[in-house]
């Protein structure tokens, strides 16, 4: 029998979690037999050059063009916003590797043969975990990336969804790859944190809003090493960026969560008075006279969105 290509693939400019998932788990279904390849959608978060030229990992840029018609496609770390290349059509989709949450857009995907969405710190766990189930070893390079990815979409395994299966995902990887060191974990922390000015907006991610029956949100996030110093210098352009971003979305209501990855807490700050209504109102965070609310554990931007989507929209769950 022929076995088509399957493209394993995230949403537009991925995160560390997303590109992990696509180069490792693409490389585990080859080792099972399959025919299998990833696909970067757009530019990486920074983080993403930052481990791999660390590491000296080269990533493979498929074009949209090298794409089999007949291809099927897994999508790894699915953020629930239905947010694929356009190449990708849903019932060609037939596997979902994510942790995000269940989402209403999954009634897209009627050709879905495997289905995981476990609320763990990564996806990177779930796809580490399919190595250790399958008793086969990650390269190296899959090993590194698998290891960083839930490091950092788990803030050092110190962000509220971590689970004990992220802990045991980063012990067995660190026993897979020598090259795997803790000590690095700060320096890619400072070094994500230097975000240039052109960049800041990417970084940001603030180009998706929430849309609810009543209203649309944009949360945007910062993960930085020293966010109080970092926002005594880039105050003003985060707000500025905010609500050029409000009007552009068309969005109701734009905060952006501060997530200070080294120290462990997280400053909320929202682009207008409307905004900040609107995060007491949900979320119960008070504000101090510089309209930051700074809560002394980390909450992450999916925390909030899971926040959002049972409140407001109780069909979803
Ligand atoms: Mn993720």
């Amino acid at each position: 029998m022929i076995h088509k290509v399957r493209i394993v693939t995230s949403y537009h400019e991925p995160d560390i979690d997303g590109i992990a998932c696509m180069y490792a788990y693409a490389e585990l279904l080859n080792k099972q037999g399959e025919n299998a390849q990833y696909f970067i959608w757009g530019t990486p978060k920074q983080e993403v050059s930052i481990v791999c030229n660390m590491f000296g990992i080269t990533l493979k840029y498929l074009k949209p063009e090298q794409i089999a018609e007949s291809s099927e496609f897994v999508i790894v770390d699915f953020n629930g916003k239905d947010q694929l290349h356009g190449s990708i059509e849903p019932n060609k989709v037939i596997e979902i590797i994510d942790h995000h949450g269940l989402s209403k857009t999954l009634q897209n995907y009627t050709s879905i043969q495997r289905l995981q969405i476990d609320r763990v710190g990564a996806a990177a766990t779930i796809v580490t975990e399919r190595y250790m189930q399958s008793k086969l070893t990650p390269s190296r390079e899959s090993a590194i990336l698998l290891f960083y990815g839930i490091i950092s979409n788990s803030i050092n395994l110190k962000s509220n969804i971590t689970k004990q299966r992220d802990i045991n995902a980063c012990k067995w990887l660190k026993t897979v790859c020598k090259d795997i060191s803790d000590e690095k974990i700060k320096e890619i922390f400072i070094k994500k944190s230097n975000i240039e000015d052109d960049n800041l907006r990417f970084e940001m991610e603030c180009e998706l809003p929430n849309t609810f029956p009543d209203f649309k949100v944009i949360i945007a996030q910062l993960e930085v090493a020293n966010i109080e110093e970092f926002l005594k210098e880039k105050k003003q352009q985060i707000l500025n960026i905010m609500q050029v971003a409000k009007k552009e979305k068309d969005v109701d209501y734009i905060f952006v969560n501060c997530v200070d990855i080294l120290n462990g807490y997280i400053i909320v700050f929202p682009a207008d008075e409307q905004s900040k209504q609107f995060v007491t109102k949900t979320f119960g965070y008070e504000f101090n006279e510089n309209n930051e609310a700074r809560i002394n554990r980390i909450i992450q931007r999916k925390d909030m969105t899971a926040i959002l989507r049972e409140k407001y929209n109780p069909k979803m769950n």
